[in-house]
C-alpha cells in the first residue's frame, strides 16, 4: 500500500508537464512505466517520454532499480565518467525505436555500467532497438526477446545515437533460456548510429548480440561472458573494427559452456527463409579471438544457418577448433570467393570443420602467420589499454 502511495505521487509530480502521461502511471504493469523529467538516482528506472531529453549528471551514481525506456523521440545523454550501479534482476536500459541515447564516455573517462554485485547475470544490460530490418519479416520488424517491444524496418541507415567509451559489467541476466540479456543488446540498429569503445566483460550469455540492423562497431573488448563474445543473426550486415575478445576459463560451467568467439547465423526462427531482407553477411576486420580448449563449444569462428561474412587480419589462438562451418548456404558463400584473408592460428587442434557432407573447406581462408587481429597478436593492443582498466591481457589469462 505504501509502495502504491509512493508511487502515484511520485507520478504526479512528474507528469505536470506531461498532459498525455496519466494512463502510464498504471502500478499494475510489471515494467514499470512512469515518466520521468528529473531522475532519482538512488531509484533510476521508468520512462523518458517523447520529447523528454534527461542529461544525467556525472557527480552522481545512478542505481537501476528496473527497466528505464527510453521512448521514441526521448533523448537520454550520459556524460563522461558517470557510473550507474545495476540491481539484481531485469534491470535494463532499453532504447526504443525512434529515441536516442548519447553515452558520452572518454578514454580517460568512461562511463561505466554494473552490477551491485560483481557477478555475471546480475542484472540485464543495454538493449538498443532501430528501425533498420531484421530479416524475420517481410516488413523487417520483429518483437524483441528483451522488452517485448517491436523493432526493426527499412531504413538501414537510422541513427540510435553515440555510444562511446563504455564499460559494461555483470550483465546477463536470464528470464528463461529463450530470453537472456547479452551485455549489448541491437535489435535492427542502423549504420547512422556511433558505436566505439565498448568493453563488455564477466557477463552471462553474450558480449555483444546483433539481431538484423547494420550498425557498425569499432574498437571493442570482450573478456569472460559466459556464451559467444559477439553473437549475430537475423541478417546483420554492419562493419566491426578492432575487436579483442577473449575468454575467460573460471566461467566454464554445465549451465553455461558457452566457448565461442564468433557465433554467426542468419535467423532462428526459419534459418531456410530471409523474407527479402537478406541473410548476415557482416565485415569483421582486426580482430583477435583467445579461446581455451576447455567447453563443448571451443570454436573461434562459428559460421552456421546460411550466414555469410567477410573477415580480414583474424587471430584465433587456444580452440580446439578455429573455423567451423554449418549447412549448404555457409558453404556456398565461402566456397564462391575469398572472405577469410590473413587469419593466423595459435594453438588451434582443428583449423576447419563442416558437417558431412560439406564440399572440401580447407581453401577457404588465407594464412598470415604475421597477422596482428585486434592489433597486438594475442595481447591487449594499446588502444585497449586504460578506459577498460586492463593494462595487459594474454592467452594465460584466457586460460584461468
Ligand atoms: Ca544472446
Ligand atoms: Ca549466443
Ligand atoms: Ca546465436
Amino acid at each position: 500500500m505504501k509502495k502504491t502511495i509512493l508511487r502515484a505521487a511520485l507520478c504526479l509530480s512528474l507528469v505536470a508537464a506531461f498532459s498525455s502521461t496519466a494512463i502510464s502511471c498504471s502500478s499494475s504493469d510489471d515494467e514499470t512505466t512512469e515518466n520521468v523529467s528529473t531522475v532519482d538516482p538512488s531509484n533510476f528506472q521508468g520512462k523518458i517520454a517523447a520529447g523528454t531529453s534527461i542529461t544525467l549528471d556525472a557527480t552522481k551514481v545512478y542505481n537501476l532499480t528496473g527497466r528505464l525506456l527510453v521512448e521514441k523521440g526521448a533523448t537520454l545523454i550520459i556524460p563522461a565518467g558517470t557510473r550507474i550501479t545495476a540491481s539484481a534482476g531485469a534491470t535494463y536500459l532499453i532504447v526504443d525505436r525512434g529515441g536516442k541515447i548519447f553515452i558520452n564516455g572518454t578514454a580517460t573517462n568512461p562511463v561505466v555500467f554494473e552490477g551491485t554485485t560483481h557477478k555475471q547475470g546480475h542484472w540485464g544490460g543495454i538493449v538498443i532497438l532501430g528501425n533498420a530490418p531484421s530479416n524475420r519479416s517481410a516488413s523487417g520488424t520483429s518483437t524483441s526477446e528483451l522488452g517485448d517491444l517491436t523493432y526493426g524496418g527499412t531504413d538501414n541507415s537510422d541513427n540510435s545515437g553515440l555510444i562511446k567509451y563504455v564499460v559494461i559489467k555483470d550483465s546477463g541476466f536470464k528470464y528463461n533460456p529463450e530470453k537472456e540479456f547479452n551485455g549489448l543488446s541491437l535489435f535492427g540498429v542502423g549504420s547512422g548510429t556511433t558505436i566505439s569503445y565498448v568493453y563488455v566483460t564477466d557477463g552471462a550469455d553474450d558480449g555483444i548480440e546483433c539481431f538484423g540492423g547494420s550498425p557498425n562497431l569499432d574498437h571493442l573488448v570482450i573478456t569472460g561472458v559466459g556464451d559467444d563474445s559477439f553473437d549475430w543473426t537475423e541478417g546483420y550486415r554492419g562493419t566491426v573494427n578492432f575487436l579483442y575478445a577473449a575468454r575467460k576459463k573460471q566461467y566454464q560451467n554445465a549451465a553455461e559452456p558457452g566457448n565461442r568467439g564468433i557465433e554467426a547465423d542468419t535467423q532462428d526462427t526459419d534459418p531456410n527463409t530471409t523474407n527479402g531482407n537478406g541473410t548476415s553477411n557482416p565485415t569483421i576486420n582486426n580482430a583477435t579471438f583467445l579461446g581455451n580448449a576447455g567447453g563443448s563449444e571451443s570454436q573461434g569462428l562459428k559460421i552456421r544457418a546460411g550466414s555469410q561474412g567477410k573477415f580480414d587480419n583474424i587471430v584465433v589462438a587456444n580452440y580446439s577448433t578455429g573455423l567451423d562451418f554449418e549447412t549448404d548456404r555457409t558453404y556456398g558463400w565461402f566456397t564462391s570467393g575469398s572472405y577469410i584473408k590473413n587469419i593466423r592460428f595459435i594453438n588451434v587442434a582443428t583449423l576447419v570443420k563442416a558437417k558431412a557432407p560439406a564440399p572440401d573447406m580447407s581453401g577457404v581462408f588465407t594464412i598470415n602467420a604475421n597477422a596482428s587481429g585486434a592489433g597486438n597478436g594475442t595481447a591487449l593492443p594499446d588502444w585497449a589499454k586504460g578506459w577498460t582498466g586492463l593494462t595487459s591481457f594474454d592467452v594465460v589469462d584466457a586460460m584461468n
